[in-house]
């Protein structure tokens, strides 16, 4: 019979739904571990996004009188989620490594038969936090290789061998965006159910964009090729320049560089010879998203998937976003990487 009111959806794809499909698609092979360990993220997920959200309220905001490994003052809600991770990871059962952006050291899980390596930030964009600005948590995942015993070996590997990866963006909504490497899908998590429901499906990022996204401030440290490229962009033939977008958390720039295409980029500067961010839990996740979008992610003249990390806090000069946008930042590098024109 025929409603006469406008019905809420009977049919609400939740992330926990999306992610058993998946596992039930792959039959026999599927074990179930990957399932279990996405379960985690997801919840911790909701648990950081619910200390974000009242961090002013309840006394989180502020420095936790401690730095990490790269000398950064952490802040508390840093801290709280790096426990909130370590923790559910941990207690997974599937996990048997893990690099946390907070911890200086490898996590080797003791006792544990996990399959998987986890790599992640657990807040990212940390000048962001006390001001009520985007932030976000970004993991990518490993399956540990047949006979190793669960090693710093497991997670120094390139970004193309990420089996999963991810963010979640604590913003005006929170969304979690992932890949198990079959294209992109973004969630958004409905608090009055406390579930993750799919409204982003199938994410492709644009061939081109109309945005850029870089921190311009760093300019007088800027080599030849990224200088070329942002007056490429910004005092074009055609008279229709780019516009600029920077919020300075990766997650929220990457969001939305995914949704409206365009370039995010942090590039290798005069000051920052490998640029800022960190290969494992910020370049290589969020490659491979951009990847799975359709669009491309390289450090000026390479693929950032088949970067070789050489320690686990290692960092790589990152350009991502619309392939054809990308393409233009790699010509200009190759152009300036001639022998005759090298900086
Ligand atoms: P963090 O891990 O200490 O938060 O630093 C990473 C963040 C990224 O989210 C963002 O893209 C970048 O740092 C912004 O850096 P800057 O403030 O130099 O523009
Ligand atoms: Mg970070």
């Amino acid at each position: 019979m025929p409603m006469d009111f406008e019905a809420p959806p009977t049919d609400l794809v939740t992330l926990t739904r999306h992610i058993l499909s998946q596992q039930l698609a792959l039959g026999e092979k599927a074990t179930g571990d990957l399932t279990l360990l996405l379960m985690g993220i997801q919840v911790t997920s909701k648990y950081i996004a619910s200390n974000v959200r009242k961090a002013r309220l309840i006394n989180l905001v502020g420095l936790a009188g401690a730095s990490n490994v790269q000398g950064e003052d952490q802040k508390k809600l840093d801290v709280l989620s790096n426990d909130i991770m370590v923790n559910a990871l941990s207690a997974s059962g599937k996990v048997g490594v893990m690099v946390s952006e907070e911890i200086d050291d490898a996590i080797i899980v003791k006792g544990s038969k996990g399959t998987y390596a986890c790599v992640f930030d657990p807040l990212d964009g940390s000048s962001n936090i006390d001001a009520g600005v985007n932030v976000g948590t970004i993991f990518g995942v490993y399956k540990i290789k047949e006979g190793s015993t669960g090693g710093i070996s497991d997670v120094l590997r390139p970004g193309k061998e990420m089996v999963a990866a991810g963010y979640t963006m604590y913003g005006s909504s929170c969304n979690l965006v992932l890949t198990t490497g079959n294209g992109v899908d973004g969630f958004t998590l409905d608090e009055s159910l406390g579930e993750f429901i799919l409204t982003h499906p199938d994410i492709r990022i644009p061939d081109r964009g109309k945005i850029y996204s870089f921190n311009e401030g760093n300019s007088l440290h800027f080599y030849p090729p990224t200088i070329d490229y942002l007056n490429s962009i910004k005092f074009p033939a055609n008279n229709k320049p780019y516009s600029a977008r920077y919020i300075g958390s990766m997650v929220a720039d990457v969001h939305r560089t995914l949704l409206y295409g365009g370039i995010f980029g942090y590039p290798d500067d005069k000051k920052s010879k490998d640029g800022k961010l960190r290969m494992l839990y910020e370049a290589f996740p969020m490659a491979f998203l951009t990847e799975q979008a359709g669009g491309a992610a390289i450090t000026g003249s390479q693929r950032i998937l088949d970067v070789i990390p050489k320690n686990i806090h290692g960092r790589c000069p990152v350009f991502l976003g619309s392939k054809d946008d990308v393409a233009d930042v790699q010509a200009l590098y190759a152009k300036w990487d001639s022998p005759d024109k090298r900086w």
